[in-house]
């Protein structure tokens, strides 16, 4: 341990420590903007300026490791003064347009404003030159807001390993974005939306699609049908003050309906008819490879939209690894405009289907051509859990006070199983429930039907599971080890998918999720997100799960009607017609 005085408060932190996060763990906060929980840092905003005693100069508290003895005070007269010119100076580059901002009031700028009691314009001068990039159906990118933190660097790069945000040109020219002033939509940006949750302005946002939405709710002709992704329900409430890992579910469904939705389904239901697909769809290649016949293997799961473009960039002779079944939205989308058009009498154009996603990828996944059936996209707007909360204040509905309302039948009934595609490792842990005991009859020998390797926020975590006495028609798995990987964040893919390439992967079933953590991370959820809130929300996700009385996806009694009264069989005709699809690079 290092013992150090930070503002007169002796402090013990472990050595390598750096004062910033030493004063944090010690509840005394430096104001910061570059600064991310976690990675690398960069110094480069200076905001976190402190004094040490005995340095000539102030020093950037992320970036100065802790010393024995070290005496640092973190608000001096001098350190306020700095922070105060180089807020200034930020601001007489900031277009100052905060009325109609999309992140006003919940600007980390603005409230540093605040905090710093900035009450004057000391300095008007050039202003930098600006462009407003709307190429990408999920991300805009705003450089007039920019403040040149570069968190979004950061995470682009060092977490998800995808290097399409950077700086470019020098000086007073800086930019943040892709090289060559190429816009988002040209660039190998999967739209995962990670930078637009760490962009403490409105630099990067996701595109709005509130106002769409609000068209369709006030359109006479429209029924306008919505679906609630798992993970929304254990972070929505944090937009209304609510304790990060608050359930919602209740709550949320009720808003939607008081906000005038003709019908709330669930997409957790379409998770468990992933799970059956996928499971088929898993054993069918294994079958395939035991039978000497060709196979590719490991199948990879395909529900994460960001996860998709990053291999069709990265890994394009890769894609036939993909398994094909359609996120579970965009199913749940086509059995609406297909089965709940057919019962309910209403034509597929009159209907209008919104999904409230984490995710800003999906936003960009509604548009592709590959997902949509005759004609007509299976989902017409994707909403962030964000744009939610701020229809459901629009909408003036006192949120903390609704009661707890339901699902509507029949595309809204789930089992625990769908709940945990929420979190990184959730998907493969739902899979292996279902497939063990469609192999063996049996129930997954694991306690509680949890397989704890795989959870957690681990970059990549790995599980293997042996058939012993499978039913007579899975006789070839007799004594197979089946090997899965999962991974969360586009890094981990990456390296996972290294392995495929070279033709050296162990693996059966890899599952990746674009975001580090899964969907509870998403790149549309609250603000802000760090790893105590992911655990969190991933707390609440499995105490979801845990509170059902159904966990197998297999075990929805909807999901046997479905198949009984209208898709035949996993994998068959219907399915593969409105559940699958292809990508080609
Ligand atoms: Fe996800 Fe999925 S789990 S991709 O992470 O497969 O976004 O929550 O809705 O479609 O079910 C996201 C979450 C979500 C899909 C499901
Ligand atoms: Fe990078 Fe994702 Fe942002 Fe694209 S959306 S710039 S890939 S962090």
């Amino acid at each position: 341990m290092v013992n150090l005085t930070i503002n007169r408060k002796p402090v013990a932190v472990p050595e390598g420590t750096t004062i910033f996060e030493a004063a944090r763990q010690n509840n005394i906060l430096i104001p910061h903007f570059c600064y991310l929980e976690g990675v690398h840092q960069i110094g480069s905003c200076r905001i976190c300026v402190v004094e040490v005693e005995g340095a000539k100069t102030l020093q950037a508290s992320c970036m100065v490791t802790a010393q024995e003895g070290m005496v640092v005070h973190t608000h001096t007269e001098k350190v306020r003064k700095a922070r105060q010119i180089l807020y200034e100076l930020m601001l007489s580059d900031h277009p100052r347009d905060c009325l109609s901002c999309g992140r006003n009031q919940n600007c980390e700028f603005q409230k540093l404003g605040e905090l710093l009691q900035i009450s004057d314009l000391r300095f008007e001068g050039e202003r930098s030159h600006t462009a407003v990039d709307t190429s990408s159906p999920s991300i805009v990118r705003d450089t007039a807001k920019c403040i040149l933190c570069r968190r979004c660097v950061t995470i682009c790069n060092q977490i998800q390993g995808v290097g399409v945000l950077n700086a470019q040109k020098r000086g007073f020219k800086t930019v943040i974005g892709p090289a060559a002033d190429l816009p988002l939509n040209s660039a190998d940006c999967a739209f995962c939306g990670q930078c637009t949750t760490v962009c403490p302005v409105g630099a990067l946002q996701e595109k709005d699609s509130t106002q769409p939405v609000w068209r369709a709710l006030f359109a006479p002709d429209k029924r306008v049908i919505i679906q609630t992704a798992p993970a929304i329900r254990a972070a929505l409430g944090e937009e209304f003050g609510l304790e990060p890992g608050t359930l919602v579910t209740g709550k949320m469904i009720t808003a939607l309906r008081e906000m005038g939705f003709d019908a709330v389904f669930d997409t957790n239901f379409a998770a468990d008819l992933t799970i059956i697909e996928e499971g088929h769809e898993l054993l069918a290649r294994i079958s395939d490879a035991c039978h000497g016949k060709p196979a590719e293997l490991p199948m990879v799961t395909s529900c994460s939209p960001g996860w998709i473009k990053y291999i069709e960039h990265r890994f394009p002779q890769k894609l036939g690894h993909l398994s094909t079944c359609k996120s579970p939205h965009m199913m749940l989308g086509a059995l609406v405009k297909s089965f709940y058009a057919a019962r309910s009498g209403v034509a597929p154009q009159d209907l209008f289907v919104v999904s409230v996603m984490p995710c800003t990828a999906k936003k960009f996944e509604i548009t592709r051509p590959e997902l949509a059936n005759d004609g007509y996209p299976n989902v017409d707007a994707v909403l962030t859990t964000r744009e939610l909360a701020k229809m459901i204040k629009d909408a003036g509905i006192d949120f903390e006070k609704l009661a707890d309302g339901q699902f509507d039948d029949p595309l809204g009934l789930s089992t625990g199983a769908a709940d945990i595609f929420a979190t990184s490792g959730g998907v493969m842990e739902a899979a292996l429930r279902t497939v063990h005991e469609v192999v063996t009859g049996r129930e997954l020998p694991f306690d509680g039907l949890r397989i704890t390797p795989l959870s957690g926020l681990s970059s990549i975590k790995t599980a293997e599971i042996t058939i012993t006495d499978p039913l007579e028609a899975y006789d070839f798995l007799n004594g197979v080890t089946l090997k899965v990987a999962v991974t969360s964040g586009l890094s981990g893919a990456r390296k996972l998918m290294e392995q495929v390439a070279q033709g050296e992967s162990p693996y059966h079933f890899i599952e990746v999720m674009g975001c580090p953590g899964g969907c509870i991370s998403g790149g549309g959820q609250p603000r802000p997100t760090n790893n105590a809130i992911r655990q969190k929300r991933m707390a609440a996700i499995y105490q979801e799960d845990e509170g059902k009385e159904l966990r197998k996806s297999h075990q929805n009694p909807f999901i046997t009607r479905l198949y009984q009264e209208y898709l035949e069989k996993p994998l068959g005709h219907k399915s593969h017609e409105l559940l699958h699809t292809h990508y080609t690079a």
